[in-house]
């Protein structure tokens, strides 16, 4: 039987976990840990397979052998603008355990606005008893752009949760249970959101999206007095001052970012100050080191019995 080629695992995650997640995974194949000292002056060539996020500068100069490259997380917008990225297939991490912790964060931050949590937070902190007229769930539409794994799972479970779920996608691909709007439909689509969710790819055509003129868009009147923002999609999507102005113009009534146009977030964002601002530090869904190891070596498993790789990534469409 022919030798397994090495995988490179080349990971900006926590190096424990990395290293940990190893210990069980890629059997009968040599792992070359590229946060591992001892790796450092390995020979790359013989590597057919590499798993990256943020990879070291000399990944490609290097592993002059690569066949397919698996991204560690499920998007890929850094990958894709790597310099001296070779022309091989790209399989982003798609994965129960990654989706289950996007529904967990969008259904959360739904909620907290929903349950006007900023609010008894200030009324807290005046030691004010204050209790609020307090809207439905089935009152308030939740609008989700970008409709694919991600977002059609979270579609799912806040419709559990009662909210109205529309969403937008580049397709307008049909969802079960959710009115799904196509890309040129976006002014309809938001013309009936109380609250956004952003989970989009980051690409050209998404780039800078919600912006002044998108906000404006948004239903207004609605049970929560003023549109809701929330995005997990990439921070390259936002505009961060159009989204400070709103806030101040009462344009929007809260945020809820786990991403940002810069991360880490810089200490002069005014975003970090501002109290109708949620925030979590790009750790909405986290990669499981194990799940995305696994998912490696099915998706290599499948290659080398000649099937066909999934989750493919398109170079044209940038995700
Ligand atoms: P998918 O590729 O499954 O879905 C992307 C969706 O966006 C699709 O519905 C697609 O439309 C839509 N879309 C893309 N471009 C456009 C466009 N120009 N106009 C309208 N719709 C568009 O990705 P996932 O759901 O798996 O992930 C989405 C993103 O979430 C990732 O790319 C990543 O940036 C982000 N993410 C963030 C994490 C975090 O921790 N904050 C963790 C994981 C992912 P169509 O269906 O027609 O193709
Ligand atoms: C991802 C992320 O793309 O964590 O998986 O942002």
């Amino acid at each position: 039987m022919p030798e397994k080629s090495p995988v490179i695992v080349d990971l900006r995650f926590h190096p424990e976990q990395v290293r940990e997640g190893l210990k069980q995974a890629f059997p009968g194949r040599e792992v070359i840990n590229r946060a591992d000292p001892a790796s450092r002056d390995r020979d790359l060539s013989s590597a057919h397979y590499a798993v990256l996020w943020k990879p070291l500068d000399d990944l490609f100069l290097r592993a002059t052998g690569l066949k397919v490259l698996f991204s560690g997380g499920a998007g890929v917008d850094h990958v894709l603008t790597l310099p001296g990225l070779p022309d091989l297939p790209l399989v982003r991490f798609v994965d129960p355990t990654l989706t289950t912790r996007m529904s967990e964060w969008v259904v959360m931050q739904c909620l907290l606005h929903l349950r006007q949590h900023v609010t008894y937070e200030r009324q807290r902190a005046k030691k004010l008893w204050a209790p609020l007229a307090q809207p439905e769930a089935s009152e308030i539409t939740v609008g989700i752009m970008g409709m694919g794994v991600l977002g059609s799972d979270a579609a799912r479970k806040l419709g559990t949760m009662g909210f109205r779920v529309i969403g937008w996608s580049k397709s307008g691909r049909p969802v079960e249970g959710v009115e799904v709007f196509a890309g040129p439909e976006l002014d309809a689509f938001l013309g009936k959101t109380d609250i956004l969710v952003g989970l989009l790819p980051l690409t050209a055509e998404t780039a800078g999206i919600f912006d002044t003129g998108l906000f404006a868009k948004l239903r207004r009147g609605g049970p929560l007095g003023a549109p809701v923002f929330i995005n997990a999609g990439r921070g390259g999507s936002q505009v961060e001052a159009d989204i400070v102005a709103a806030l101040e113009k009462g344009v929007l009534k809260g945020v809820s970012l786990d991403v940002f146009e810069t991360e880490p977030l810089p200490s002069s964002s005014p975003l970090w100050s501002m109290d109708t601002v949620l925030m979590t530090p790009h750790s909405a869904a986290d990669s499981d080191v194990r799940a995305l190891f696994a998912h490696v070596e099915r998706q290599i498993e499948r290659h080398e019995a000649g099937q066909p790789l999934e989750h493919l990534v398109s170079r044209n469409a940038g995700y």
